[in-house]
């Protein structure tokens, strides 16, 4: 059988990505890796498995346009404890924590602002609605918790002017889900701060998060100076960059779409 061609079991799986056994069960569960069942077992081919780390994670469990449409609703309102409810619905139907993030409250985010941008909300609805997503974090980011010695530190933050935070405390949960100690330095950080933090902490990856273009000069500026102070590999991500062209041409060492994949290409870097 060609390589790439190859059927695996979910053990086999979890064994090459370095995850537990039950991460890959959610992966095939929640739709993120492609799978088929022979008999009882669930086989997923090579060819999938390798693409995993490289695309961004995939569509949508059943209903997902709806839990985000209602939660959306519930954060314009400022209604903190009818979102909370939006969300452990969701979990209640089957999400995991980390489709919550991606396909639930990411789009909520995402669609409040865009509408804000064409005029449809305004600017007190966006705030309002971050600070609600800022407590739906804080509470179920106790969910990500892995257990046991943790598999290499990371150092995320977003570079100078860049003040969102609310995509960097998601994917500092995914990389904690994923067995990583996450150094997470939060927004508009310093470029001294992020050079002391490699120093001081000798992660395995500094993650740069950069939302709004305006951050693109500054984030360019982290890189190098983190990079004249040590070899340590730089991911980058967040809306603002495009690809893994557009990271290298920062400054980087790489690109991932989402804290799944980045948690995948950091577990790749490391074996
Ligand atoms: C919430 C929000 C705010 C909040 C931020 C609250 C906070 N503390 O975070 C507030 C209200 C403060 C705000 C302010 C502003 N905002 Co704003 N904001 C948003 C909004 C609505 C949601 C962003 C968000 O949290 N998304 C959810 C996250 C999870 O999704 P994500 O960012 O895509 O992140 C995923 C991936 O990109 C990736 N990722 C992210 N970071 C990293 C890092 C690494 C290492 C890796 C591997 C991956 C990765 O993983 C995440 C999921 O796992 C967006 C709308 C939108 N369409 O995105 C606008 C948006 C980003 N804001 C925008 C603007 C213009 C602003 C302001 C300039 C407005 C103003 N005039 O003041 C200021 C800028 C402040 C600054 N200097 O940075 C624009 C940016 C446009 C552009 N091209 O630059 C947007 C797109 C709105 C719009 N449609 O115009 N904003």
């Amino acid at each position: 059988m060609p390589p790439d061609t190859e059927m695996l079991s979910l053990r086999e799986c979890a064994g090459r990505l370095s995850v537990h056994y039950m991460t890959v069960y959610r992966y095939v569960r929640t739709g993120i890796l492609p799978a088929v069942k022979q008999g009882a077992e669930w086989r997923v081919t090579a060819a999938d498995l390798e693409s995993l780390g490289t695309r961004p994670t995939a569509p949508a469990a059943r209903g997902e346009a709806n839990w985000s449409d209602r939660l959306k609703a519930r954060m314009i309102a400022g209604d903190e404890r009818g979102s909370w409810l939006v969300l452990e619905a969701s979990m209640a139907s089957g999400l995991a924590p980390e489709r919550v993030y991606l396909d639930v409250l990411a789009p909520a985010l995402r669609e409040i602002g865009d509408a804000w941008h064409r005029g449809e909300g305004t600017i007190a609805e966006e705030h309002r609605a971050s600070a609600v997503a800022h407590r739906l974090i804080g509470r179920l980011g106790t969910r990500f918790a892995a257990r046991g010695r943790h598999r290499g530190r990371v150092v995320l933050g977003a570079p100078p002017g860049e003040r969102h935070r609310l995509p960097i405390s998601m994917v500092a949960d995914m990389l904690r889900a994923a067995g990583f100690e996450v150094v997470d330095l939060g927004s508009d950080v310093p470029i001294e701060s992020f050079v002391e933090a490699v120093r001081d902490t000798a992660p395995v990856v500094v993650g740069v998060s950069v939302t709004g273009t305006n951050a693109l000069a500054s984030a360019a500026a982290v890189a190098a100076a983190v990079r004249a102070e040590s070899d340590t590999p730089i991911l980058f991500g967040g809306r603002a960059v495009e690809d893994a062209g557009h990271a290298a041409r920062l400054g980087g060492t790489g690109y991932a779409a989402d804290g799944a994949a980045a948690a995948i290409w950091i577990t790749d870097l490391i074996r």
